[in-house]
């Protein structure tokens, strides 16, 4: 073919990926259609002339990743997906469905992939789910550290297993949200080198000119975070985009941005450069004069021009199924050479856990002294990661705290100059860590992220995106009540738990004693789809001597009868203690003395309400016999929802404020965590009880 037939064609292929775009936003009536007609070049040069991805395998493990931050923009992606002929992953995780001409035209509907931003599981190709804006950049992050990391673990001299490129399109809004600044400094700091960010700047957003709020000079900034910067002053030049995007690839000592200038809208006669091409369909006569201008026929909706997408196929899509090709060759003969580092690529891969991985956990010893949860975590994340290469992770600057630290022989620190390292700086950015978790985890490793409970505020968009996309990221929360003392209101969690609890996927555990910890890690460890916060004390928690009380094997259930003062010949308990994490050993406390009372007490562990409300019905009675009203829960955080689990008429002993500082010790005595105040509830429920009971 000519250049000059190839220059036609490739403008053909973006226009259509404009005008799909413009059509399918018509159609719903609803979406973005400015962005997809600017940024259209850049992303149709991406892919077609660097994106090594097989459209017949959206899962290959060395595919290069493009995360569309600006999700709002999604028919541009779903465009791409679709010309692309992008089928679906194999992989028995990754699910999802092509995006297909009736999903186009189904765009934004509840039976569509194409949802109105891309949701990964949902159509497939989309690498990670973005429309807040700001977690794509920060997510692609994660993807990038996950690249180095795996390429320096397990690459070998004529094996380049991993040496793909991260690139992720980011607009105006990404660059204004803090996450985005987090994660860019970050990826600087870690120089990251396969990491591109490309900056659709179009001075358009949603309420006008962005100079209304934000007039810096991104450039300037980025390049004193440590990013090479690039400048593309026309959106629409595909030579200048391609020598940009060609300059990333052979950068090896720092990440890039490539700043294009674009026009939102561009080539709608009245709707470019102007905020009202941002966040409504075009109308059907601007959609008819947008496509005059292009030379489209304006009484046809979703046309693909003959030729496109064979172009599209013939050099996207053969690159990248070459490229995959040669790969599984090249992991054949990694496979002889290196059979271990083969199998754990694979594992990687299906986010399976090795051979032995639990075969050495700790046991701890009954102990009234005990130790903070915080403490025990430390010993059984160690032991774990001893014996799983991949999983890894870090704090926001407090992983003396949070004891997350790796100690291990050869786990190392995770920096520029030694990418593989297993412990993770993530610096006092807890937003950018969990969203950088969160690419590290779609790139298969096991990845923890650790903080003070109280910060997962700062972080919740990223922490609620993984729930959504059923990652198995590993929170580790520490410091997780007013017991944790002299710091006072501002660092003590109190409605934290319960908003945890109210999102769905999350499964919550906070641990009681040392012995749930182990069992408590036994059970996040074979989550797959589903992330996880283990929430910790800060303070020393009694070990609890199991041959007294239930073993901690119930924690797998969420919650298990710790101790019963009857037996099942005496018929259901007087009164139900429940309460997790710390103040389950003052349930303990109280339910000796009302045990020597001769009150039939019940003490239920409750470190999990996810993982109970799986439970079958039967079981769930067992724990909690419907017939026992009298009821007491303790839990030093907000008592919202307690009430599902006490019922009308129990007692929930909670916080109803913030905190206090003050010694621990001090703080929940004054908020009513001590024996004498849950004694008095359970005697009152008791008495409450004996009272219905003379009415009944
Ligand atoms: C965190 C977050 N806040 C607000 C929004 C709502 N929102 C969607 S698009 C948008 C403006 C985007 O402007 P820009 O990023 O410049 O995109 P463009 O105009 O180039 O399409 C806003 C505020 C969002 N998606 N995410």
């Amino acid at each position: 073919m000519s250049d000059e037939a190839q220059d036609k064609l490739d403008q053909l292929c973006i226009d259509t990926l404009r005008m799909l775009a413009v059509d399918a936003v018509q159609q719903a009536n609803s979406g973005h259609p400015g962005t997809p007609l600017g940024a259209a070049p850049v992303a149709y040069c991406l892919w077609q002339r660097f994106l090594r991805f097989d459209p017949r395998d959206a899962a290959w493990a060395n595919r290069d990743r493009f995360v569309l931050s600006a999700g709002h923009a999604s028919a541009l992606l779903y465009g791409l997906l679709f010309l692309g002929g992008v089928k679906g992953a194999h992989s028995p995780l990754t699910s999802g469905g092509p995006v297909t001409m009736a999903a186009l035209q189904g765009f934004r509907q509840a039976d569509s992939v194409a949802s109105g931003h891309p949701e990964h599981g949902l159509a497939s190709g989309v690498e990670t789910t973005t429309g807040p804006l700001g977690q794509g950049a920060a997510t692609s992050v994660g993807m990038a550290i996950a690249q180095a990391w795996l390429g320096v673990t397990y690459n070998r001299p004529g094996f380049p297993l991993f040496d793909h490129k991260v690139y992720a399109l980011v607009s105006d809004g990404d660059m204004m949200e803090g996450i985005s600044a987090e994660a860019a400094s970050l990826a600087g700091t870690l120089k990251l080198s396969h990491l591109c960010w490309i900056y659709d700047s179009n001075h358009i957003s949603i309420e006008g000119p962005t100079s209304l709020a934000f007039v810096e000079d991104v450039g300037a900034r980025f390049e004193s975070y440590g990013w090479q910067v690039l400048r593309v002053p026309d959106a629409n030049d595909l030579d200048l985009l391609t020598h940009a995007l060609q300059t990333f690839v052979h950068t090896q000592d720092r990440p890039t941005l490539i700043i294009q200038q674009s026009h939102i809208g561009y080539g709608s006669p009245h709707r470019q450069d102007t905020k009202e091409a941002h966040g409504e369909a075009l109308g059907a006569e601007e959609v008819r004069l947008t496509k005059q201008f292009y030379g489209f026929d304006p009484d046809v909706q979703f046309a693909v021009p003959e030729g496109v997408q064979a172009h599209f196929a013939g050099q996207f899509g053969v690159r990248g199924s070459t490229a995959h090709g040669a790969w599984k060759t090249l992991f054949a003969g990694y496979r002889a050479q290196y059979p271990e580092l083969a199998t754990q690529i694979e594992r990687i891969q299906r986010r399976e856990l090795p051979a032995g991985w639990d075969a050495e956990l700790p046991r701890f010893e009954a102990d009234a002294k005990g130790l903070a949860t915080r403490d025990a975590s430390a010993k059984v994340l160690n032991t774990l990661a001893a014996k799983m290469p991949w999983l890894l992770g870090g704090a926001a600057d407090l992983a003396p705290s949070t004891k997350t630290n790796l100690g291990f022989d050869g786990a190392g620190d995770f920096s520029a100059d030694h990418p593989n390292g297993r412990n993770f700086h993530f610096g006092i950015r807890e937003h950018a860590m969990c969203a950088a978790a969160s690419g590290m985890t779609l790139a298969g490793l096991r990845a923890f992220a650790a903080g003070f409970l109280i910060f997962t505020d700062y972080a919740r968009g990223s922490i609620r995106l993984a729930a959504m996309m059923g990652l198995p990221v590993i929170y580790v929360w520490t410091h997780d009540s007013i017991a944790m003392g002299e710091d006072g209101p501002t660092h003590q969690p109190i409605e934290q738990l319960a908003s945890f609890r109210a999102m769905p996927g999350m499964v919550l555990i906070r641990p009681a004693d040392a012995n749930e910890v182990v069992e408590a890690w036994r059970v996040v460890m074979r989550l797959r789809c589903k992330p996880a916060s283990l929430v910790l004390s800060r303070q020393a928690l009694p070990t609890l001597d199991r041959s007294q009380y239930a073993s901690a094997a119930g924690v797998a259930r969420g919650a298990y009868v710790l101790a019963d003062a009857g037996d099942a010949a005496d018929g259901p308990p007087d009164v139900i203690l429940l309460g997790s994490g710390s103040e389950v050993a003052l349930c303990i406390e109280a339910y000796e003395q009302l045990k020597a009372e001769g009150v039939k007490v019940r003490v239920v562990s409750m470190p999990s309400w996810d993982l109970f409300e799986e439970q079958d019905a039967a079981y769930r009675e067992s724990v909690l016999p419907e017939a026992v009203h009298a009821r007491v829960s303790v839990e030093a955080a907000s008592g919202l929802g307690w009430e599902r689990y006490v019922g009308r008429h129990g007692a929930i002993v909670a916080m109803h404020g913030f905190g206090l500082s003050a010694p621990g010790k001090v703080a929940q005595k004054r908020f009513g965590f001590d024996v004498s105040h849950v004694l008095a509830a359970a005697r009152q429920q008791l008495s409450l009880r004996a009272a219905s009971t003379v009415e009944g």
